[in-house]
This record gives structure tokens, C-alpha cells and sequence, in this order.
């Protein structure tokens, strides 16, 4: 995998500039840009912001357990998926601002957590999830990993609509 060619300062870093890599590919656009899309049927660019905040909400909590509670079950049971999130938490209409603010705080939150736990980035706790058939145990550090490639990956998406609909 990718994560072990690449250090935890440099994961660390990236995690911390998602906030702002976010922000500059959103530079500009409107809120009728914010609805555009690749195809049809595929995430708007507001709906991509929301699920983005959404993944850090729920993974910081699981980073606080792995912190506070090394050694627990985190268990994603009662998530439905992504699709079924968007859907109930009306991703396709919600103003993006509160989300890229509630995006920063969670970043801005852990970075704090983990100056203060020079241990931290080492704790883990068991992830059970319905997609995975086993439980695995994850680390702060690959927690953290993950989060911070989760909005470069969809960046990259968002320019690729930006591109596609010339903005
Ligand atoms: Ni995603």
C-alpha cells in the first residue's frame, strides 16, 4: 500500500492542508456551479463537500476511541453507506459552508489531540464494519492516513468536474 512508502510527518502534513486544498478547488464556484457533475447519477460537487465532512465526523470520533480507549471496538453497524448517508442527510441541497467549517474544526481538533499524546499516532482500536468480513485493528496513524487521502482522492474528482464543465 501506499501508506507505508510515506512518512507520518508527511501524512500528518496532509492531513492538515486538506481543509485548504478543499477550499482552493471550490475557489470561485457559484452555487449553481456546486450542482454540477460528471454523469448522471454520480455526486455533485456539493454533495462530494458533504460526504467529506461527513467521513471526517465519524472517523474523528473513531480516532478519539483509539485515543481515549485504546484497544475498543469501533463499530460501523449502523451505517447504511455512503449513497443511503448522502440521501438522509440531503447532501444535494445543503449549503457546503457549515461542512468545510465542521471539516476544519475536526482537523484542526485531532492535530491538538495528537500534540498532546506524543503515543497517540500509535494507538488503536478494532474497526468493525458491515463491507469488511473481518474486524481489523487500525491505528491512529492509519486512521489519520486515510482521512487525509480521502480529500485529496475527491479533490482530484473536483477538478476533474470543475474541468469537464469548463469552471
Ligand atoms: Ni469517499
Amino acid at each position: 500500500m501506499q501508506e507505508e512508502t510515506i512518512s507520518p510527518q508527511e501524512i500528518l502534513a496532509l492531513y492538515t492542508s486538506g481543509p485548504d486544498i478543499l477550499q482552493a478547488a471550490l475557489a470561485g464556484l457559484s452555487e449553481v456551479d456546486l450542482d454540477a457533475c460528471c454523469a448522471t447519477g454520480e455526486w455533485t460537487i456539493r454533495q462530494i463537500v458533504h460526504h467529506l465532512a461527513d467521513g471526517d465526523d465519524v472517523w474523528s470520533m473513531c480516532i478519539k476511541v483509539a485515543l481515549g480507549a485504546p484497544g475498543s471496538t469501533f463499530s460501523f453497524d449502523w451505517y447504511p453507506g455512503n449513497e443511503p448517508w448522502g440521501v438522509r442527510f440531503n447532501y444535494a441541497a445543503r449549503e457546503v459552508g457549515p461542512a468545510l467549517d465542521l471539516l476544519r474544526a475536526h482537523r484542526l481538533h485531532v492535530i491538538q489531540l495528537l500534540e498532546s499524546l506524543p503515543d497517540g499516532w500509535g494507538r488503536s482500536v478494532t474497526v468493525a464494519a458491515p463491507y469488511q468480513p473481518e474486524q481489523e485493528e487500525m491505528t491512529v496513524g492509519t486512521i489519520v492516513g486515510l482521512m487525509a487521502r480521502h480529500v485529496e482522492q475527491h479533490v482530484e474528482q473536483i477538478q476533474q468536474i470543475r474541468a469537464k464543465n469548463g469552471r
